[in-house]
């Protein structure tokens, strides 16, 4: 729980936009431009987080990878089809980013999958090469039998489900055209934030989650997937692109709003079982609009945070910058 006055400390940074405090933002590439080693690094890192036990109480979560899908699953409903779906979702592999590299070493930044370059063809992605990616496609049973991550046993998924099983994938290219460019320009034209957070939302999130299958398809259990960080650090980007096209106003509570509560079935997503709250809104908004001081609730994984503390990428909380590939 946050104390008010620190909802007002919150509120008052994120007003201040970005500062001179981030002066040396880290660097999020392409996963298609880090060299052989760069990408042995990052997958080294997910391994180490794969392999250290739970730290927190969560649910059928055995590992740190797990806690991280935990946090996604446990509010799926809260944060889909809001306005905090884009915030949270940035805040998740923000915490994610830093626990790879204090926990496990790991020097560079989180990178992000171009997917456009894949869009109708994901087959051939480079991301799915067996030694130096996520390994390839799912076999008969779905389950992934090549690549690094081939042996993870989740422990979470399908769904809300607690069930041991493996990572699984059916990738469809024909889904993962929503990936393509024109979908990305698509949402990069909208000019408000409503209709720029939905067009993302839309296809090139679904692109992307459908086009891989198996695991990434489940709207609540797809970080079960390590490839779901890549695919949403690109979504972040877009949704970064967006707001530095009129930067001043779209890190500004302008580029904020929008429901803070969902709907009750969300489309393509398992329905909630009875022992997930109904949301009934968030900590820090004063109506059922999505504000500022809207607490995006990280469930000790890592701290809360507000939305307006993660609007700017180059502010006081965050200090990253997206490379062009
Ligand atoms: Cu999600």
């Amino acid at each position: 729980m946050i104390r008010p006055t620190s909802f007002v400390l919150a509120a008052l940074l994120a007003a201040r936009g970005s500062t001179a405090e981030c002066t040396s933002p880290g660097g999020r590439k392409a996963w298609h431009t880090l060299s052989d080693s760069e990408k042995l690094a990052y997958i080294d890192a997910e391994l180490c987080l794969m392999n250290k036990p739970a730290t927190l109480d969560l649910p059928g979560a055995r590992t740190r990878f797990d806690e991280f899908q935990a946090v996604h699953q446990l509010q799926a409903y809260s944060t889909h089809f809001v306005g905090a779906f884009l915030p949270f979702h940035r805040a998740l592999l923000h915490a994610h980013e830093s626990a790879l590299r204090t926990e496990c070493g790991y020097e560079g930044y989180q990178p992000y999958w171009q997917e456009q370059l894949d869009a109708g063809n994901f087959q051939a992605s480079v991301v799915f090469n067996d030694t130096h990616g996520f390994g390839g496609g799912g076999g008969a049973n779905g389950c992934i039998s090549t690549g690094p991550f081939a042996d993870y046993v989740n422990s979470l998924g399908p769904g809300y489900e607690v069930t041991d099983h493996c990572i699984n994938r059916q990738i469809n290219d024909r889904i993962s055209l929503g990936s393509s460019q024109a979908q990305v320009d698509n949402c990069l034209s909208k000019t408000t934030w409503a209709t720029a957070w939905s067009c993302i939302e839309g296809q090139p999130h679904s692109g992307g989650h459908l086009g891989v299958g198996g695991q990434m398809s489940n709207g609540v259990s797809s970080p079960g997937d390590p490839l779901f960080y890549l695919h949403h650090t690109w979504l972040d980007k877009i949704w970064w692109d967006w707001q530095a096209l009129d930067r001043t106003e779209r890190v500004s509570e302008a580029g904020m709003g929008g429901a803070n509560v969902g709907p009750d079935f969300l489309p393509g997503f398992p329905p909630r079982p009875s022992h997930i709250p109904k949301p009934t809104g968030a900590d820090g908004d004063p109506g059922t609009e999505t504000t500022f001081g809207h607490v995006l609730n990280m469930y000790g994984n890592s701290p809360n945070v507000t939305i307006g503390m993660v609007m700017d990428i180059q502010g006081d909380h965050l200090c990253y910058e997206y490379i062009e590939p």
